[in-house]
């Protein structure tokens, strides 16, 4: 395949594409087409069948077709579903809060710190609450790193301290004071019933009642965590999925010499 082809835009691809009116695209523009999963509370059968279309097209599919189902366990029935999807959105309108630091590599960070902080920043990370999910912390924390980057433990100018999962919030706080910490890094999997959001508005509480969350940049990551989210809920940052040790040393270490300067 040329290299062209590669760099084609979907605009030069098919002129039928306005930004303004956006929908999925399945092999055609504009077609709509969608497929999507889901489990209904009844036997398997024509009427869950039924029943699954009625829903599609209560979503706004046209053409909902049920091209896989199988009863999981007595009683509920999984779908797999195509159909034409019916309304747009307009993409040029769409405004995503983003943390706003520039992001560097972990040399260009360590020599920041060294030349304007001058000396290492202590962060102490966790997965917290009952999150029994160890991989993403370790990911941005542990020397290894994820994905061929380096975690923070590997940066010279970072004194990472990774407490694991499963760590109450009250412990995180107490390891935060004992270092001397700069950033607390939190890290959240589960969010059935909201859980992620009842821990983490749990910890910026317990930090406000100590007097200690204008002390600490208070950052969150996770696979359904947002930038908007975090900050909604009170902290300084938020990092979703694919976010590098990189994304987070950089805010850090430019959110220090932010506040150094605001002093
Ligand atoms: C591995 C795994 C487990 C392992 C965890 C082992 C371990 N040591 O971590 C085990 C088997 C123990 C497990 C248990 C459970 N799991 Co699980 N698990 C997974 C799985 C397959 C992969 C998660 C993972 O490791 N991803 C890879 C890492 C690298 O990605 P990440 O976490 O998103 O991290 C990145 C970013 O989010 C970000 N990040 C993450 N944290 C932080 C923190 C900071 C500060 C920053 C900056 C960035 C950052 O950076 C990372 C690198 O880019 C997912 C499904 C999936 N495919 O995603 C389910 C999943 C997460 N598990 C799930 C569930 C429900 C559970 C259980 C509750 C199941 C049960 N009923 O017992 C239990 C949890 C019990 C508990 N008390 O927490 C659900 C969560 C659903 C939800 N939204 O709530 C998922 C999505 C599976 C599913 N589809 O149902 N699980």
């Amino acid at each position: 395949m040329s290299e062209g082809l590669y760099n084609t835009s979907a605009k030069d691809f098919d002129q039928t594409l306005d930004l303004t009116k956006i929908k999925p695209y399945g092999d055609t523009m504009n077609d709509g087409k969608t497929q999507l999963s889901f489990t209904l509370p009844v036997p398997a059968g024509d009427e869950a069948i039924e029943a699954a279309k009625q829903l599609l097209r209560q979503m706004g599919f046209d053409n909902p077709q049920v091209v896989f189902h199988k009863e999981l366990t007595e009683g509920f029935t999984f779908f797999n579903c195509y159909g034409s999807y019916t309304k747009t959105i307009d993409y040029t309108k769409i405004h995503v809060p983003k943390v706003s630091s520039v992001k560097w590599g972990m040399d260009e960070t360590d020599e920041f710190i060294k030349e304007h902080i001058g000396r290492k920043i202590v962060v102490v990370g966790a997965s917290t609450g009952s999150d029994a999910h160890t991989v993403g912390i370790d990911a941005i924390m542990n020397m290894k790193g994820f994905a061929g980057r380096f975690g923070l433990e590997r940066y010279s100018m970072f004194e990472a301290i990774n407490m694991g999962s499963q760590v109450p919030n009250e412990e995180l706080i107490a390891k935060g004071i004992e270092v001397n910490a700069d950033a607390l890094l939190v890290s959240q999997t589960v969010t059935q019933k909201d859980v992620h959001i009842k821990n983490m508005v749990e910890l910026v509480e317990m930090l406000e009642a100590e007097g200690l969350r204008d002390k600490v940049i208070l950052c969150a990551g996770g696979p359904r965590i947002s930038h908007e989210l975090a900050k909604e809920l009170g902290y300084d940052a938020g990092f979703g999925m694919n976010t590098y040790a990189d994304d987070v040393a950089s805010f850090i270490a430019q959110e220090m010499e932010k506040r150094k300067n605001n002093k």
